[in-house]
């Protein structure tokens, strides 16, 4: 049996949790105690979800977990598309959720008072439910604090703020159209993009500010992340390869190579020149925050992905990459 240690605040964790959900790969879900614990025992970066297989290897970081998921469940309920074409918008759009969408749940969740409390018991009784009044304000007030100071650190700051609400609705509206149409981005069985907008879009409809705009503007989003918490029932189709994307997806890779793409590219300029600052305009509104050296190897991996495909997907791809405002930034 699986044993995935993770709990129901991280979106990572949820994320993975869905994918296994859908997967139909039996596991336990240890969400109590301090689920890093795991991590950090068996000398893995302190992060979660930490997903440990039937044999007793851990392991984490979400994306090369589901990866090495198809390696070990291939077939069936695959979640990686068949075209070639749409596994690379899949892992883009994957990618874009991860590390672009988190900046919306990070700053949603520590900026607004109403939404900072309810975080901070929201974390502090998944680990505990009953720890008593005294501790449990101080764990509260510790977690806060921490993660108040780690805002900047991760472009959550009053200047970059107009920026990430903006497209925060822009994905919200369109994920909206995009799902009263097709069940799931690539079809109607989910891909692991759809996964990656779960996860951090599934803790932005619970969080109460973020809450409360999605299900005033995006019923449908709401209603969708409902659907693919639990998708071991959905037994769908791919999108036809041959056909044009829909103008929803196009909109989101647009969108993509607006806001998320310049910045990785940015961030990868400013880790090779050694800058402190990685300072770019996003949408014509000045954007900062410290260079991020995971997004880097984030960035790195799209590009070789991208590299190492064959010149009949390219072919197909690059036309969708440009008119999509990308290939500048993945080639
Ligand atoms: N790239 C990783 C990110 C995992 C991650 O950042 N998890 C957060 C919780 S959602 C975490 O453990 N942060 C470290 C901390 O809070 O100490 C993944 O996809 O799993």
């Amino acid at each position: 049996m699986y044993v995935l240690y993770g709990f129901d605040p991280s979106p990572y964790s949820v994320k993975m949790r869905a994918i296994l959900r859908y997967r139909r790969i039996p596991f336990i879900w240890k969400a109590s105690g301090n689920p890093r614990d795991a991590a950090v025992a068996a000398g893995l970066p302190p992060v979660i979800p930490v997903l440990q297989f039937p044999d007793g290897r851990l392991m984490n970081d979400s994306t090369p977990l589901a990866h090495a998921l198809e390696r070990e469940h291939p077939g069936a309920r695959s979640i990686v598309p068949d075209d070639p074409v749409q596994a690379y918008l899949s892992d883009l759009l994957e990618d874009f959720g991860d590390e672009w969408v988190t900046k919306m749940m990070f700053h949603y969740r520590w900026y607004y008072e109403a939404d900072r409390a309810f975080a901070q018991t929201w974390v502090v009784t998944s680990r505990d439910p009953v720890m008593p009044a005294g501790p449990r304000r101080a764990a509260m007030q510790a977690f806060n604090d921490r993660q108040v100071g780690r805002m900047a650190m991760v472009g959550c700051t009053e200047q970059n703020r107009p920026i990430i609400e903006d497209s925060y609705r822009f994905v919200l509206d369109t994920l909206d159209r995009h799902v009263r149409a097709i069940p799931f981005l690539f079809g109607s069985r989910p891909s692991l993009a759809d996964f990656g907008l779960f996860g951090q879009l599934q803790i932005l409809s619970v969080d109460p500010t973020p809450m409360a705009e999605m299900r005033a503007r995006a019923p449908d989003v709401y209603c969708w992340l409902l659907r693919l918490d639990d998708a071991s029932g959905v037994d769908g189709e791919w999108l036809d390869a041959a056909a044009p994307l829909p103008d929803t997806l196009m909109a989101l890779l647009k969108h993509c190579g607006e806001t998320y793409l310049p910045f990785l590219a940015a961030n990868t300029c400013a880790l090779q020149d050694g800058a402190g600052e990685v300072a770019l305009d996003i949408q014509g509104r000045p954007y900062a925050q410290a260079p991020f050296r995971y997004q880097a190897k984030c960035h790195d991996a799209l590009r070789k992905k991208l590299a190492a495909l064959g010149p009949d997907v390219r072919r197909r791809l690059d036309p969708v990459l440009e008119q999509a405002g990308c290939l500048s930034f993945l080639a």
